[in-house]
Order: structure tokens, then C-alpha cells, then sequence
């Protein structure tokens, strides 16, 4: 694909505690690191405590992503997989196996409706800041001017 758009750089979060057609939650995620694509670093996956009213595990995991797309093209993408990924046969289309925010970009903010960036409770999740911290400790949060290694130090959660 071309485009004149220069790369930018994403980070996104990924979540699942469903099987789907790809087997379990773990493969579910590494299925949607590889529909995602331009995928420059991947955290380890980490099964973690539901947060909310979900009672099974999640696999969780973050990826920063190399992408011409701006950041409502990637999430319309985005959320294109997680439908394709959610489909079973005789279920209901938007049974999701996964679940794929952004939470940071290289641009910096963003906001416009139905996306808000950086994600606005990844500041408070462990889920997210641990895979985050695996892959860009460094990147400040554009918000509060931490970088994601302090904003994991605090614990979340
Ligand atoms: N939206 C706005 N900003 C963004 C963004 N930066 N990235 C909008 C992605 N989407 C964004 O999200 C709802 C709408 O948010 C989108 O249509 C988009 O326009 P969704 O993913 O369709 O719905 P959801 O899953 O109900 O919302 P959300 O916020 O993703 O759910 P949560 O609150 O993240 O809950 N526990 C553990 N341990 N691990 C998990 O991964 N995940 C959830 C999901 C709950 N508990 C969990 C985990
Ligand atoms: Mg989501």
C-alpha cells in the first residue's frame, strides 16, 4: 500500500478472555498482532485479574505499531478486527474476542468523537501500563508529562 502520509507511531493495547476462532485468548492475541501488522515491538502477554464485572482472565498485551493511518482510520480498522474476530457462526455479529484501544500516538493528543487519545483510563491500569512498560518506557504521556515507566511505578489498579 502507498501513501504520502509519513509513518507515525501507535500504541496499541490488546485484551481478550473469550475463545475464539483461533483458539484461546493468547492466540487470539498474537492472531490480532498479525492483522494489525506494522507491528515494530510486541510486549509479552500477561494473563490478568478481570477488572469490572468479567469473571475470567484476560491475556493482555500491548504492540506499537508503524502506520500511515490517521488515528480515526486506525481505529475504524481496528474495530473491523475486533468484528472479524468476534464472528461465530449462529452468534450475533459483535460478539467480541477482542478488544483493541489506542493509547498513545506520535502526534501527541487527540480528540474527536468516539476517540480519545492517549485512552483515558490507561493512566490507572495495570493491564495496560505493565505491556506498555515492557515496550516504551520512555514515551511520556502527553497528558500529565510522566512517562509510562512512572506511571506503572505508581501501581494501578
Ligand atoms: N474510543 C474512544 N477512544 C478510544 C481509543 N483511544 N481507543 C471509543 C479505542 N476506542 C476508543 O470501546 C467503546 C468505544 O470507545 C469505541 O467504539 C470507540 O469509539 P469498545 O472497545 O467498543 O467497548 P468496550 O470494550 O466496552 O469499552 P472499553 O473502554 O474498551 O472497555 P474497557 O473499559 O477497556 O473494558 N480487565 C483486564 N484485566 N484486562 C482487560 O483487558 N478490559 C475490559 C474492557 C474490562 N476489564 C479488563 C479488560
Ligand atoms: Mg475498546
Amino acid at each position: 500500500m502507498t501513501s504520502s502520509t509519513p509513518a507515525q507511531l501507535y500504541v496499541v493495547a490488546l485484551g481478550s478472555n473469550r475463545r475464539g476462532r483461533h483458539g484461546a485468548p493468547e492466540a487470539e492475541l498474537r492472531a490480532a498482532l498479525a492483522a494489525i501488522g506494522g507491528v515494530v515491538k510486541a510486549s509479552p502477554i500477561i494473563a490478568t485479574a478481570p477488572l469490572g464485572p468479567a469473571r475470567r482472565r484476560f491475556a493482555n498485551a500491548a504492540a506499537l505499531v508503524e502506520s500511515a493511518e490517521s488515528p480515526p482510520a486506525l481505529l475504524a480498522r481496528l474495530k473491523r478486527i475486533e468484528r472479524d474476530f468476534g464472528r461465530r457462526r449462529g452468534r450475533r455479529w459483535d460478539m467480541r474476542v477482542i478488544d483493541l484501544d489506542i493509547i498513545l500516538w506520535s502526534g501527541g493528543a487527540w480528540a474527536s468523537p468516539g476517540l480519545v487519545i492517549p485512552h483515558p483510563q490507561f493512566r490507572r491500569r495495570g493491564f495496560v501500563l505493565q505491556p506498555l512498560n515492557a515496550i516504551v518506557p520512555d514515551w511520556r504521556d502527553p497528558l500529565s508529562g510522566r512517562t509510562v515507566r512512572q506511571l506503572a511505578a505508581r501501581g494501578a489498579i
